[in-house]
């Protein structure tokens, strides 16, 4: 918890300071409202904010406005207004414009220390609630055995960066990459060994990307990679880079060790064009399957137009 403290009377400040040291408390100073607004919205540190009501360029009711009406909801702050206003309405008004507590001059030490320890319950309170959603965020979007991002949420960020691209005119690469025979892994390591094979690929795949590239788990022994801005020459060179990075070091598990490669399928929108998330993972999904085909542990594309004749002509001589 940080401590920021409005007051424009110098007395005021050393009696408080005095204060906040004997109670082992930081605190900041702001001698105006402005100065105050500054620090306030500086950090997304839980605050107590005392603060004067008569404040010189902006009192301290327009701050507690200002805190509730501007700042979000991971910010709160524990306002408590400081004044020698003593009436019932004053109160009142300033309860209404977002104080969460009032303090009348002059006020001895213990009153003031009973006011900051029941700010800091409450703080204290919002720090864990919002580290319970913040858990609860991290549950519902990755996934639990690898810590990568999960199905929902990479199909998710690809959706996101199709529409950013559409915006920019860049292109989208992805890869979807497939862990080969991993089925005889778990027959003859066991599905623990399998699990650990899961969690070291993973952890492979996302240290070889770059920093704004996105690894996630689409199922079973499956992942999906968003690459940004890349073409399909530069998509199918971060490709080679990921086949590389699997297979270069054996596996490690509690149960033997073993070589492991994957077989990647890559699509850009440079070749398909602007086309739907479900559209671009159908071609990656197309092209791991020749991956497969052709031999496994390598990296496909998209047929190019030449192939795709020949397919089809041969198509149109079985007819
Ligand atoms: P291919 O080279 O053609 O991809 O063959 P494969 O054996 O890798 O593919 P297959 O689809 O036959 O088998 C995938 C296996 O992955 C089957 C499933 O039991 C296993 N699997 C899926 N999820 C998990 C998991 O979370 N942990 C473990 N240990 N195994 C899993
Ligand atoms: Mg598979
Ligand atoms: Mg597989």
């Amino acid at each position: 918890m940080r401590v920021v403290i409005a007051e424009d009377s110098p007395i005021y400040r050393a009696l408080m300071k005095k204060y906040f040291e004997q109670w082992g408390l930081l605190c900041v100073f702001a001698l105006d409202g402005a100065q105050a607004w500054d620090l306030l919205r500086e950090s997304e540190i839980p605050t107590l904010a005392l603060l004067g009501w008569v404040l010189p360029k902006m009192d301290g009711i327009e701050l507690c406005r200002r805190i509730r009406t501007s700042l979000g909801a991971r910010q709160y702050i524990y306002a408590i207004l400081i004044t020698a206003k003593d009436s019932k309405q004053d109160l009142l008004d300033a309860m209404e414009a977002g104080a969460d507590d009032y303090l009348i001059k002059p006020f001895y030490a213990p009153e003031l220390k009973a006011r900051v320890l029941a700010g800091k319950r409450i703080l204290d309170l919002q720090s864990t609630l919002l580290q319970t959603q913040e858990s609860l965020r991290i549950a519902a979007t990755h996934d639990a055995l690898t810590g990568i991002k999960n199905r929902m949420e990479i199909i998710g960020v690809l959706k996101q960066e199709l529409a950013r691209s559409r915006r920019s005119g860049g292109s989208v690469g992805i890869m979807f990459a497939d862990i080969d025979h991993f089925k005889s892994i778990n027959d003859s390591m066991g599905h623990l060994a399998g699990d650990s094979v899961l969690k070291v690929v993973s952890g492979r795949l996302t240290a070889a990307v770059r920093v704004y590239d996105h690894v996630g788990r689409y199922g079973g022994e499956e992942f999906l990679v968003v690459l940004p801005d890349c073409d399909l020459k530069r998509t199918e060179g971060r490709a080679q880079e990921l086949l590389q990075a699997v297979s270069k070091k054996a596996v490690t598990t509690s149960n033997g060790t073993r070589t492991v490669t994957v077989s990647i399928g890559i699509a850009s929108t440079s070749v398909s064009g602007f086309v739907e998330v479900e559209e671009l993972i159908n071609r990656a999904d197309q092209a791991l399957y020749r991956a497969k085909e052709n031999g496994r542990n390598r990296v496909e594309g998209p047929l190019p137009a030449a192939a795709l004749e020949v397919v089809h002509a041969r198509f149109k001589d079985e007819e």
